[in-house]
């Protein structure tokens, strides 16, 4: 008796409005939330996509996105290097405050990351590819991996040649593997030419799960990230005596902006050179291309199964890169082609063909994400959601961003100017923007820009003393 008058209050509660109606009518569905797909490539820059402006790289699959979502054309990576971009958007913190601003510094335990914020929201959080934070991604807040590419292979591992010649440095001894460090050397050890379809086949296998709730999928792909080899089957894409070399092609950089030498530097002869850089952007467009495919492929399992309605695919990378642009190869400084990112977002409440100018970072996508899926953002989240953005309003989310390399630079970008400080040079650089996209023109030492030089400096400091920045205790006056 007792019972069935809890089970008639419950019902009661349950069903607020089933008085007013039919007894035949069922009771509306709760709102089904989306799964959330991100996919994130590995070092590609913000101007690899044919339909935001490429004329040259084929990339239909990210054409399709691109009308179908909101592309935001001045994302930045804070922090641009692999393991600290990561970081930042794994927790949705910058790092200056999640512990990681560079390689080999762990993340602080006690934030919540994206994949943990999802699973207590009852998704499910599974992680797919190139793991380059500490620990595992089961450590971190995932429920399941598979396709998990990180290192522990280096017995494997022998001296090969990337596609340019050069002696391969990047990704030696990385290996596919399980939760339990099972290796499976016979999927390739470091990079090889197709690897972004050993990705791409564990993604479907998890979205072809029969499944009981939603997911969040975050998949990690090595492409374009050197070594360079080309695909198998895209020998033929490009030819690169006929690629344009970047517009801010030079042969050096002017000054040591803090990694002149290192390793991502050294992978192109000094000076750099017409013919060398062209052959490297024809092997870079073409592990992209592959790439496109690849996430093509993903769509497509989403379309066969009936779930991408309700899905919303996200697509960025950790980072841009040079690639010949201002006379360097790697990523680790502050101009648009390195700090910048691809970012698309698709699906359900997000505007179709847009373009926006909105400034933003990596580490939104994790509110971002939560704010579309009705989850609450944890409070030590310090990146904002972009969802207003998404809705078609333009209001501006950031008046500035700010992004950093080791101790050796420190950026402000306004939405037209751009000042770089190099604390061990005591050096800045001031660009124009909106009359320099290209960052040609260094108006630092130009009387008429003096003003805007030190309102941005100011400004910068100010920043910098706020997040307890340790570069500031180099040169004293920069
Ligand atoms: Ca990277």
């Amino acid at each position: 008796m007792h019972g069935r008058i809890l089970f008639f209050l419950a019902a009661a509660l349950l069903l607020p409005h089933s008085q007013s109606e039919s007894a035949e009518e069922p009771p509306p569905k709760p709102p089904k939330r989306p799964n959330i797909v991100f996919l994130l490539s590995d070092d590609q820059r913000p101007d690899t996509i044919g339909a935001l402006g490429n004329p040259v790289i084929k990339t239909p699959h990210l054409d399709q996105l691109v009308k179908q979502g909101t592309s935001f054309t001045r994302a930045v990576c804070a922090n641009p290097i692999c393991t600290p971009s990561r970081a930042e958007i794994l927790t949705g913190v910058s790092g200056f405050h999640n512990g990681s601003m560079d390689f080999g510094k762990p993340i602080k335990k006690e934030l919540p990351t994206w994949a943990t914020t999802m699973h207590n929201a009852g998704y499910n959080s599974w992680y797919v590819g190139k793991w380059h934070n500490d620990g595992k991604p089961i450590q971190r807040g995932y429920d399941e991996t598979l396709g998990l590419f990180t290192g522990g292979g280096g017995r494997w591992a022998v001296p090969t040649y990337d596609g340019n010649g050069v002696l391969v440095t990047g990704y030696r001894g990385w290996v596919f593997q399980d939760d339990k460090r099972n290796f499976f050397p016979e999927k390739g050890v470091g990079l090889s030419s197709n690897i972004s379809e050993h990705f791409a086949d564990a993604a479907i296998e998890f979205i072809e799960r029969k499944h009981t709730k939603p997911y969040f999928l975050h998949v990690c792909f090595t492409a374009p990230h050197d070594p360079l080899f080309v695909p198998i089957g895209y020998e033929k894409y490009y030819d690169p005596d006929k690629i344009p070399l970047p517009a801010n092609f030079r042969g050096e950089h002017p000054f040591e902006h803090g990694n002149q030498y290192g390793r991502d530097e050294v992978l192109l002869p000094f000076p750099r050179t017409k013919k060398v850089v062209q052959h490297d952007l024809s092997l870079y467009y073409s592990v992209i291309s592959h790439l496109d495919a690849q996430v093509g492929r993903v769509v497509e399992a989403l379309k066969k199964t009936g779930q991408w309605e309700n899905t919303i695919l996200i697509y960025s990378s950790d980072h841009g890169l040079a690639m010949g642009s201002h006379g360097l190869r790697g990523k680790q400084n502050m101009y648009e082609h390195t700090v910048g990112v691809p970012m698309i977002l698709v699906g359900p409440g997000i505007t179709a063909n847009q373009r926006s100018e909105v400034q933003c970072y990596l580490r939104d996508l994790y509110p971002t994400s939560c704010d579309l899926a009705g989850i609450s953002i944890p409070k030590s989240v310090e990146g904002n959601s972009l969802k207003p953005a998404l809705e078609g309003d333009k209001k501006q989310i950031y008046d500035e961003v700010y992004c950093y390399f080791r101790n050796f630079q420190r950026m402000i970008r306004t939405d037209r100017w751009k000042l770089i400080v190099y604390p061990h040079l005591k050096r800045v650089q001031l660009f124009d923007l909106k009359n320099d996209p290209l960052e040609q023109h260094d108006l630092s030492d130009e009387d008429e820009f003096q003003k805007i030089r030190t309102t941005l400096h100011q400004k910068l400091n100010a920043w910098r003393k706020q997040q307890n920045d340790s570069s500031l205790q180099a040169p004293k006056d920069s």
